[in-house]
């Protein structure tokens, strides 16, 4: 057996260098070129001084100019600021799950969508009222794609999602008023409040940031996520492997970049069509491999082992290779500078969405009406441009780690069902793990989840948390880019519960899981909710008085604010390494770090020094189980 050891931020770092090398031949430009061009940052933009809502400016707040020409001063500013942002996150994942209901709409029994886990549409059909008995199942599917896509614009009432929490936290959000309507309402609502003369009071304005936060996470993320377990099938766990070494030198290499299944699950699907395979023979090819790269990959991998070659910061590195035939991409995360960076290879880089179109790249429009022609026609020119990859250019990086992934909130549940009998003594609930809880064998979870961020050294804060927490016996659930450091890391080897206090270490083995769980994509942090909510009705406590916490330590998109927003406010405290634009603000910042405790029980918590953040989280689990007394 080979001996098990991390990969290390330096290694990974080493591989880039050599990579950027041969970026310097071709006349490539790169990210680490690009932040220096742009350091230092406007102050006022970074701190959320600078209004640009209406043209009368934009207004620079200054201790000499306190107020905009409208007369806003800093705290509506970085408040309307923090708001559009957290709007820009929350359309962004709901319209992911829109478009995942729509093809939803599109199931056959012979089609290219079919219906892989028809349990899991009746039991979201029964949440919801609807009639199943004696439904032909694909009826069943287009009915409950109707009721989800209805909200999205539901005149009346509130998400139906939000029934899946604890009791006591729905009456929270009632009582702050906090409970998402329609999804595109509250998106709505967040720039009509933020529109210039409308709102500058900073609660009115954090509150709907809360409000339209939840609609992601309790509503379009939520959509996004069951109904593509309902269409691919929920995610158990399966091995993979992850970093820039899983591509193939001698085949064909289409990378799958972006965020919606409905492309991936078809370009993976039609790699595996003899007729393409062939025809990749044809070439001088052995064979068609697939990777991925930020969310799309932990899709693929969670539901088919596809390996992940990297996060958000790898995606010029697999271009960097000279071996990729395809960046094939559908909607966010994806760097304008693959239009660029691709022409200075052979790869192709290959837009699909209306909503992401870029310059330099070759647009072949996908839609779910046409998925499997759009699939072929787009595998078929990835593997007749094998032929004009540059030997000299080639070099695959020789690093990667094996991975066991794909903990859906099933599979979790599956796998503590294992070991029920040496806790407890029912099955399908997450009791057991509850157990391991209260006796202190696991101190608490932290959910680590979020993007790389250039300003902090990619993929480090991830890896060195993640260390930090298991040794104190503190379980890591992860999802997105979060998930892929860990993965390359190695820390999703099974054999990393070597890493864990004696106590996580022994749940390690009688469950025989790694001990950082790959619970999925962003959209996926709605199993995470999920995971929250049963482990609250099981235990008896609060999602508030829970010993979990969130941690985003590297994060950078707006769709990231619109998780934390929904994180807090249904109950759990957020840590972050990275300031959100509102620092010129004590009022705005003051509600995010500390007052909106009093809405919703929890807060942000900002600390920049990662080694502290950690110190925090592991304080912050131990007071909570002060408090429980255990
Ligand atoms: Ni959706 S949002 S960089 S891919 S986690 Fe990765 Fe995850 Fe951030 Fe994007």
């Amino acid at each position: 057996m080979d001996t098990f050891k991390l990969t290390t931020v330096e290694e990974n770092e080493a591989a880039t260098a050599r990579l950027l090398e041969t970026g310097a031949l071709v006349g490539a430009d790169s990210w680490q070129q690009r932040v220096k061009n742009q350091t230092p940052h406007c102050k006022f933009g970074e701190e959320g001084a600078c209004c640009r809502i209406c043209s009368m400016g934009p207004c620079r707040i200054t201790p000499k100019a306190p107020r905009g020409i409208c007369g806003c001063d800093v705290h509506g500013i970085s408040g309307r600021n923090f708001l559009r942002f957290t709007a820009g996150g929350s359309a962004t994942h709901s319209d992911h799950g829109r478009e995942i209901c729509h093809t939803l709409h599109t199931v056959k029994p012979d089609g290219d969508y079919q219906v892989k886990d028809p349990e899991k549409l009746i039991r979201i059909a029964k949440e919801w009222g609807v009639e199943t008995e004696g439904k032909d199942i694909y009826d069943l599917a287009h009915e409950v794609s109707e009721l989800a896509l209805l909200e999205y614009g539901k005149p009346f009432g509130v998400q139906r999602w939000l029934s899946r929490a604890p009791k006591k936290t729905q009456e929270i959000w009632h009582r702050e008023g906090i409970e998402p309507r329609a999804i595109d309402r509250e998106v709505s609502t967040a720039m009509h409040m933020t529109h210039m003369g409308c709102s500058s009071l900073p609660e009115a304005l954090i509150r709907q940031a809360l409000r339209c936060g939840l609609s992601d996470g309790w509503g379009g993320s939520m959509c996004g996520t069951e109904f593509s377990d309902v269409m691919f099938g929920t995610p158990m766990p399966i091995d993979t492997e992850a970093n820039l070494g899983v591509m193939e030198k001698d085949m064909v290499n289409i990378i799958v970049h972006g965020h919606d299944p409905s492309l991936s699950e078809m370009i993976v699907k039609y790699a595996e069509d003899p007729e393409m395979l062939a025809l990749a023979k044809s070439v001088g090819a052995k064979g068609i491999n697939i990777a991925g790269v930020c969310c799309t990959s932990n899709e693929v991998a969670m539901r088919h082992g596809i390996p992940m070659a990297g996060n958000f910061l790898q995606q010029e590195n697999v271009v960097l290779t000279g071996a990729c035939e395809a960046i094939v991409v559908d909607v966010q995360c994806i760097f304008p500078a693959l239009g660029p960076l691709s022409k200075c290879f052979h790869t192709k880089f290959i837009t699909t969405s209306d909503i992401a179109r870029m310059p330099d790249s070759d647009f072949i429009h996908f839609d779910c009406e046409n998925a499997g022609e759009n699939a072929k026609q787009i595998v078929k020119t990835a593997v007749e441009n094998f032929v004009n990859r540059k030997q000299d250019l080639v070099h695959i990086p020789d690093i990667k780690q094996k991975a066991t992934v794909g903990y859906s909130f099933e599979a979790i549940v599956k796998t503590l069902d294992t070991v029920t009998n040496s806790f407890v003594d029912v099955v399908g609930t997450t009791k057991p793990l509850v157990e391991c809880v209260r006796s202190g064998v696991v101190r608490g979870a932290v959910a680590m989840v979020g993007c790389n961020n250039p300003k902090v050294r990619p993929d480090s804060a991830h890896v060195e948390l993640m260390k930090k927490l298991l040794k104190e016996d503190i379980i890591l659930v992860v999802s997105g880019c979060s998930a892929q450091a860990a993965a390359k890391a190695g820390l999703m080897d099974k054999r990393a519960k070597d890493l864990c206090g004696d106590g996580l270490k022994r749940v390690c083995e009688l469950a025989d899981i790694p001990p950082v769980l790959h619970m999925g994509s962003c959209v996926d942090i709605s199993r995470m909710m999920i995971l929250v909510a049963e482990l609250a009705k099981d235990s008896g406590w609060d999602i508030t008085q829970l010993p979990v916490v969130g941690c985003a330590p590297e994060w950078m998109s707006e769709k990231a604010v619109s998780i934390g927003n929904y994180v807090v406010a249904t109950g759990i405290d957020t840590f972050l390494g990275v300031h959100p634009m509102v620092k010129a603000s004590n009022v705005v910042d003051g509600l995010l770090q500390g007052g909106i405790r009093d809405w919703v029980g929890a807060n942000y918590h900002v600390q920049l020094d990662i080694d502290k953040l950690g110190d925090e989280m592991i304080e912050a689990i131990e007071a909570k189980r002060d408090a429980l007394g255990i």
